[in-house]
């Protein structure tokens, strides 16, 4: 060990059962040896409260903290009289409360960034992509013929502050939803103002003696999350796009194998694009790389990890390491010489771990420090000096290696970088650029539906297996899958984002595959570009033939290893937008509630989506696929799926059609 750390007795864990990722699993073995302990030993002896599991306590004001009975739960009231119901559907609306101000604040922050590169006042970003900048703006109504991509840029920004700041009317990417879909919100009165004052008011409604009714926060639930999904994330990913490009299919790698021994390892983590950008920069400066050098490495190796590395990955094919319960395990391989992080799940058990391994690890953002961990701000004006200052830490600790070196010989390889507009042209072609084929593909049965499989990674479940068995399931049976985050990763570890894997899906999916080259699994970036479904969503309500709302379309969601708020608030938004939501690993909620019937039941009947939980993928799978051909029967194109299927004479006919 690098420092002196005292070794401690770390109970051993039965590693099969807690990951599926070989590289983690050999690490948590190594980690063990080295008396380190990880988020996943500490899960294993930390039981999860049961009351605060099924969200069955309040603790909004000091006449409690009050537990009502999880098994009865009509039996008791809180001290004010608050029911189970409002119990529960206040906790929730304080998680979408906090998982949209994760997101809009970050989205608002590349807003400003956006400003600041535009008007001239940051050199060290430009606009990569003045095509996506006209398009977008043109579809917000802005004026693009024969005008200064500068004008153009400066309106774009002003229109989409509107997104946070406004405090009356709709927000600017309300004008992307289909008619229908928005004539639902604007019935519910759950159309977004702005971020701000949605979130103000959830916040407000959910304090003590305010709201108290279910139906009633949840409404503030939906117009909360609907900020985050067309509003705050949506905004992040157009500009991450407009700044630094828009993604197209680029070959990457995953997985701890993509550490080299003889190298400077860098391994940046969180959510923030710009700093990883800017490191991208850094570890290519020519007197950095002489430094690294000088220290006797034969080259600086930069990774990513979570989120932002996603976004990499899918943006350059920048290699990534591993998904969320894999950034302590990495720093087990002695490897990593520096691990720069942002925001957002970024575990304060880091701090510990890199610790006794000697990996410097950074701080950057002035949102997120860690007791004890070195803080390098990262200014936007000036981003090299904090990247450059990463790169430097980091050749001084390659240079002073103390601990022995292992790391996982595991690598996988893939195809990464879809996007809404690349999803458009790879199936259109170059001249007809249009989601007509999916919709086609769709209506005649080849691809059975789509399904979004996303999010984060928990110790309590094993480490990417309901991801990886839930969508083998799904492309099994037809359905295209589209991914963002860690469950990209953990499926990019599972080999599903090579062309090969096509095999693996059902006869009229890998057909399609094979005709485009395409992988059976699409990998969209980070959790903010979950928005991306959403717009390609829009797109295949606009292109026709799949009925007229969001809620008409076949599709399903899944979020099968959640931990966060920012998940709970995603998963809301996809239901409001009307879509049908699975979660696993557990759900703040009391199965039979009248919180429940309505999450799991009456949103759906108010013409939204609805909620559903099961742990085990492979009934995640036959609920979305039952969703899916529920679809398909009220569109009336579940008879072509079944002549395709079983009839080759009536395929035929219908490919010639
Ligand atoms: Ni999204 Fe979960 Fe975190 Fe990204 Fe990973 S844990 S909700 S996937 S890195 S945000
Ligand atoms: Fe208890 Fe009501 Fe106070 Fe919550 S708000 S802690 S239920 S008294």
């Amino acid at each position: 060990m690098e420092k002196d750390v005292k070794i401690k007795e770390i109970k051993p864990l039965d590693i099969k059962s807690v990951t599926t990722c070989d590289a983690t699993a050999q690490m948590l073995k190594k980690a063990e040896k080295d008396g380190v302990e990880t988020a996943h030993h500490r899960a294993a002896s930390m039981k999860a409260c049961p009351i605060g599991a099924v969200s069955a306590c309040c603790k909004h004001c000091s006449m409690g903290p009050c537990r009502l009975n999880s098994k009865d739960p009509y039996g008791k009231v809180g001290v004010c009289g608050a029911t189970i119901d409002t119990i529960q559907s206040r906790n929730f609306g304080r998680m979408v409360a906090t998982g949209t101000a994760a997101h809009t604040d970050h989205g608002m922050s590349m807003l400003e960034l956006f400003k600041e590169v535009v008007n001239g006042h940051i050199k060290e970003y430009s606009i990569k992509d003045p095509i996506k900048l006209e398009e977008v703006a043109a579809s917000l109504g802005i004026e693009v013929e024969d005008r200064e991509i500068k004008d153009i840029a400066m309106d774009l920004h002003k229109e989409l502050e509107r997104t946070y700041t406004q405090v009356e009317g709709e927000i600017p990417f309300a004008k992307r939803v289909p008619e229908k879909t928005l004539e639902t919100w604007r019935k519910h009165n759950v159309v977004p103002r702005g971020a701000m004052r949605e979130i103000m008011e959830l916040m407000h409604r959910t304090h003590m003696g305010v709201d108290q009714h279910y139906e009633n926060i949840t409404n503030q639930c939906s117009r909360t999350a609907l900020a985050d999904g067309w509003g705050g994330s949506m905004v992040a990913t157009e500009i991450s796009d407009i700044l630094f490009g828009t993604p197209t299919p680029v070959p990457g790698d995953v997985n701890m194998g993509c550490l080299r021994e003889n190298e400077v390892n860098i391994v940046i983590h969180g959510h923030e694009p710009n700093l990883f950008e800017s490191v991208l920069a850094s570890v290519d400066d020519p007197k950095l790389l002489k430094t690294a050098e000088d220290a006797g490495a034969e080259g600086i190796n930069l990774v990513g990890m979570c989120c932002s590395g996603a976004e990499m990955l899918s943006r350059h094919g920048v290699p990534h390491a591993g998904n969320f319960m894999s950034t302590e395990t990495i720093l087990v391989t002695g490897a990593v010489d520096a691990m720069g992080v942002d925001v957002q799940c970024i575990k304060q058990g880091l701090a510990q771990v890199a610790d006794c391994y000697g990996t410097k690890l950074f701080t950057t953002n002035p949102r997120c420090r860690i007791e004890g961990v070195d803080h390098i701000s990262f200014v936007e004006h000036d981003p090299r000096a904090c990247t450059d200052a990463i790169v430097k830490g980091a050749i001084d600790r390659f240079k002073n290696r103390k601990v022995p070196i292992e790391i996982p010989n595991i690598k996988n390889s893939g195809i990464h970088g879809f996007s809404m507009e690349y999803i458009n042209y790879m199936l259109g072609g170059t001249f007809r650029g249009s989601y007509k084929p999916l919709n086609e593909n769709i209506i005649n049965g080849r691809i059975r539906g789509v399904a979004g499989v996303v999010g984060c990674t928990n110790p309590r479940v094993k480490q990417d297996w309901v991801h990886v068995e839930l969508v083998k399931e799904l492309i099994r049976n037809d359905v295209l899958v589209v991914q963002t985050g860690c469950s990209q990763i953990a499926l990019a570890k599972a080999g599903l984002y090579r062309p090969e894997a096509a095999a693996m899906a059902g006869p009229g999916l890998s057909e399609v595959c094979e005709t485009v080259g395409m992988p059976p699994v699409l990998g969209l970036g980070s959790c903010a570009d979950n928005s991306r479904i959403l717009t390609a969503c829009s797109e295949m309500v606009r292109t026709g033939g799949l009925g007229e709302s969001l809620a008409d379309l076949p599709v399903a969601g899944a979020a099968p290893e959640w931990m966060s708020e920012k998940a709970i608030a995603i998963g809301q938004y996809f239901v409001a937008s009307g879509v049908y939501t699975v979660f696993g690993v557990t759900y703040p909620i009391i199965e039979g509630t009248k919180f429940y019937e309505h999450l799991f039941g009456g949103l759906e009947e108010m013409g939204f989506g609805k909620w559903g939980f099961t742990a085990d993928p492979y009934e995640m799978a036959r609920m979305m696929i039952a969703h899916i051909d529920k679809k398909r029967k009220a569109l009336g194109i579940d008879r072509a799926r079944e002549r395709v299927m079983m009839d080759m004479a009536d395929r035929q006919k219908l490919e010639a059609a």
